[in-house]
């Protein structure tokens, strides 16, 4: 059993991370101009102004319960609460209009943060629900990054962006992983925090496999292009998918062409496409590039085998990094696989299903359970925007198989023959 000093100094600390976490998320917020706040960069999801609430509703539909205090605003309360993919696949549909007005958003989101912070220090089980608002608040941060980058420049204020862009020498390779067991998901004894979805701890036995050593490139992902090898026809048969295309040619959502010439698309500015980045696609395409190169995605045991060595990424928070380093610059594991954390989300070919002994949180129920549903993929590793919280390795991210948005590339794996 924990002392009573050990638990108010969790919460001490825990409730500064919260702080945190609304600084940093604030200050994403701040980079939209105003008069783009109820745009929608990304079809598939909520126009930005639904962030703004959504950020202060999920805290207030979390802990004012437990804290004791009553709702004044439960109608905002509702139309902040969600914030997802729509589930049936369908775009949202909804106006301008039929959002509260900037004013009346910062003054839910005033009010709702300051009868937090009065009441916070009575929150029970800091350490469960505590972890939940941050980690949800982090998560969101990272999509917020990634739909802003949508966006057109003149509607952003600029940031301070530092970058790599030279990493040296690399040439293509693959490691060969012995068979053994992965190790998926946490033990709840461990007592360390981790959303619904990682637990329970299980093992799998993993058959020995030939993984890349590195992510695909931007380079790499070029030649597949130019070569005509971007065809996803057979992959999804009932796909309707708008994929992002220039004359006639499909291309990865960071890639914009001009005058038949490709560029990367960061967050503030374009740049000559850095080939040894690793490419940021979505698991569809992805699917496709494997299947030419004659391989396949890596499945979530085997990316576990391949990641074994280092539990957890120690990364300091680096904000002004817009843009992935180039592949071959990144730590490896135990078998000298590079780059599988913080460098891009890995797409797996595993569709998140609940590991073995699954428990949904009673406050949270849908958190998971509403995308165990075959239509979404499990990534793993984090990229440059993932809060160094979540870079750990039971940690898991999922999207749907056309989701292009997403800061994830891939690596692949053999085919045995
Ligand atoms: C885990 C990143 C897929 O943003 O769709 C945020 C996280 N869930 N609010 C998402 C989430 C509810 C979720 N992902
Ligand atoms: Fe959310």
């Amino acid at each position: 059993m924990a002392t009573q000093e050990a638990v108010a100094h969790d919460r001490t600390t825990l409730i500064g991370r919260l702080h945190e976490a609304r600084e940093e998320t604030d200050a994403l917020l701040d980079i939209v101009l105003p008069e783009a706040l109820y745009d929608r960069p990304i079809p598939e999801r909520h126009r930005i102004v639904f962030y703004h609430g959504h950020l202060e509703a999920f805290d207030w539909n979390l802990l004012s319960g437990p804290c004791g205090l009553a709702s004044s605003e439960p109608e905002l309360d509702r139309l902040f609460a969600f914030g997802i993919d729509p589930i049936d696949g369908r775009l949202p549909s909804d106006a301008p209009g039929d959002w509260p007005r900037p004013e009346q958003v910062a003054g839910y989101r005033n009010r709702a943060r300051r009868a937090l912070n009065e009441a916070i220090h009575r929150v029970p089980n800091p350490e469960l629900l505590l972890n939940v608002a941050i980690e949800h608040r982090l998560m969101h941060a990272e999509t917020l990054a990634y739909m802003f980058h949508q966006m057109p420049f003149e509607k952003k204020a600029r940031r301070a962006v530092r970058r790599v862009l030279n990493g040296g020498e690399w040439t293509p390779a693959s490691v060969e992983i012995p068979e053994g067991q992965a190790v998926l998901g946490l033990r709840r004894e461990s007592g360390v925090f981790g959303w619904c979805n990682e637990f329970e701890e299980c093992r799998a036995p993993v058959p020995a496999f030939r993984v890349d050593k590195y992510k695909v490139s931007n380079g790499q992902f070029l030649r597949f292009l130019t070569e005509g090898g971007y065809d996803d026809r057979g992959l999804w048969p009932d796909a309707d998918w708008a994929w992002k295309s220039e004359h006639g040619i499909k291309h990865p959502a960071f890639w914009l062409n001009r005058g038949g010439r490709w560029v990367y698309r960061s967050m503030f500015d374009e740049l000559p496409l850095p080939l040894d980045w690793p490419v940021y696609v979505s698991h569809a395409e992805a699917s496709a590039y494997a299947r030419w190169a004659g391989k396949r995605l890596p499945t979530e045991a085997e990316w576990h085998r391949a990641a074994e060595g280092p539990a957890q990424q120690h990364a300091d928070p680096q904000r002004d990094i817009w843009d992935p380093s180039p592949v071959q610059v990144c730590g490896s594991s135990e078998f000298g696989v590079e780059g599988l954390f913080a460098n891009g989300w890995e797409w797996t070919s595993t569709s998140f299903a609940p590991l073995p002994g699954f428990r949904a949180f009673p406050f949270y129920p849908g958190y998971s359970s509403d995308f165990f549903d075959g239509q979404h993929f499990v990534l793993k590793g984090g990229s440059e925007r993932t809060a160094a919280c979540m870079l750990r390795g039971s940690f898991r991210n999922w999207f749907q198989p056309h989701y292009q948005y997403v800061y994830a590339g891939f690596r692949c794996v053999r085919v045995e023959d």
